[in-house]
């Protein structure tokens, strides 16, 4: 994959993208980053490449010639018109779906904006997308267009170790990652997990995952929520909330969203109110998945916060 950056500090930008695993992946040609030097092509015989906004205001405003020519001297150069990406706080906010994306081009052009703005004309004439990467403002996109170029760069194939490797964790999956620990397996006075020295694959398995969704449950309820809608039935066997197969076959659709309602309910998700409309419904389940909820989130030492205090409508 090709990523060539437009922007008024080449050096710097180099230099970060020279380290790590992302220098790495540019030695072995897995990705490739140019970066052109927008100066480079300002007409003005001081190099110039900003003026003063039109109608009045603070700042400086980036001049269109000096802009459009560098794009054009690449899509000279490449022989395509690659996707043109301007990072601006006005764009779209960066996520994994969108660098999943914008991983399918072979090449993206990066513009990077600095002083108070660029000119709209340039918008207007080469830009197919404006990026932002999160809501709140930066003296230029340098960063981001850094920042965009590491999280896709990771997806491009052979750029990490193992090819699962991001695949397992964290955004991917819609989870954040499970604690991760080394040697020494004692460090002022913490230990490592039991189960995790213990080599039992199985259970470490299942550690990991309720982890992942203790965590997102406890720091992102937005992904935990959206991860929840997706796979309930995971969760609710993560946490040994799930009847067993057999009694989950006899059971009516409506008593099955009566079970999900209180489950919830006892993993402090819905809505209390919510969770007892759900429950006025299917009323019987709901009290017998509580009760199956309290006991086991009692037995099987797991954190499933119980509200204990909620009172199941008859
Ligand atoms: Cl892409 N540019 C600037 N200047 N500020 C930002 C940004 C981009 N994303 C968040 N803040």
């Amino acid at each position: 994959m090709r990523f060539e950056v437009l922007t008024l500090f080449p050096e710097s930008m180099d230099r970060m993208l020279g380290e790590s695993i992302i220098g790495r992946a540019r030695e072995s040609g897995l990705i490739t980053v140019q970066i052109t030097n927008i100066r480079d092509f300002s007409e003005n015989r001081h190099r110039k490449v900003d003026d003063y906004p039109y109608g009045g205001g603070t700042g400086l405003v980036m001049t269109p010639q000096p802009i459009v020519d560098a794009w054009q001297s690449i899509v000279e150069r490449l022989g395509v018109r690659p996707r043109t990406l301007f990072m601006s706080p006005q764009g779209a906010v960066l996520n994994q779906a969108m660098a999943e994306r914008l991983k399918q081009e072979a090449c993206l052009i990066l513009l990077c904006g600095h002083y108070e703005g660029v000119d709209e004309r340039v918008i207007e004439e080469i830009v197919d997308e404006e990026v932002s990467i999160g809501d709140y403002v930066l003296t230029g996109g340098e960063l981001p267009a850094m920042v965009l170029i590491d999280c896709v760069s990771r997806l491009v194939e052979g750029v990490l170790a193992s090819e699962t490797s991001y695949s397992e964790e964290s955004h991917y999956s819609g989870l954040l990652e499970y604690p991760q620990y080394t040697r020494p397996p004692e460090y002022h006075g913490r230990k490592v997990p039991d189960i995790l020295l213990s080599g039992h694959h199985a259970k470490v398995h299942k550690w990991h995952y309720v982890k992942m969704l203790e965590r997102t449950r406890d720091k992102r309820p937005d992904l935990y929520e959206a991860y929840e809608m997706e796979h309930p039935e995971k969760v609710l066997e993560a946490f040994g909330l799930l009847p067993k197969k057999k009694r989950q076959r006899k059971q009516s659709a409506v008593a099955a969203a009566g079970i999900t309602a209180a489950t919830d309910a006892a993993a402090g998700i819905t809505a209390a109110t919510d969770a007892a409309m759900a429950a006025l419904a299917a009323t019987d389940a709901a009290m017998a998945a509580l009760a199956f909820a309290d006991n086991l989130s009692a037995d099987n030492g797991m954190k499933v916060p119980v509200d204990t205090g909620r009172e199941v409508p008859e």
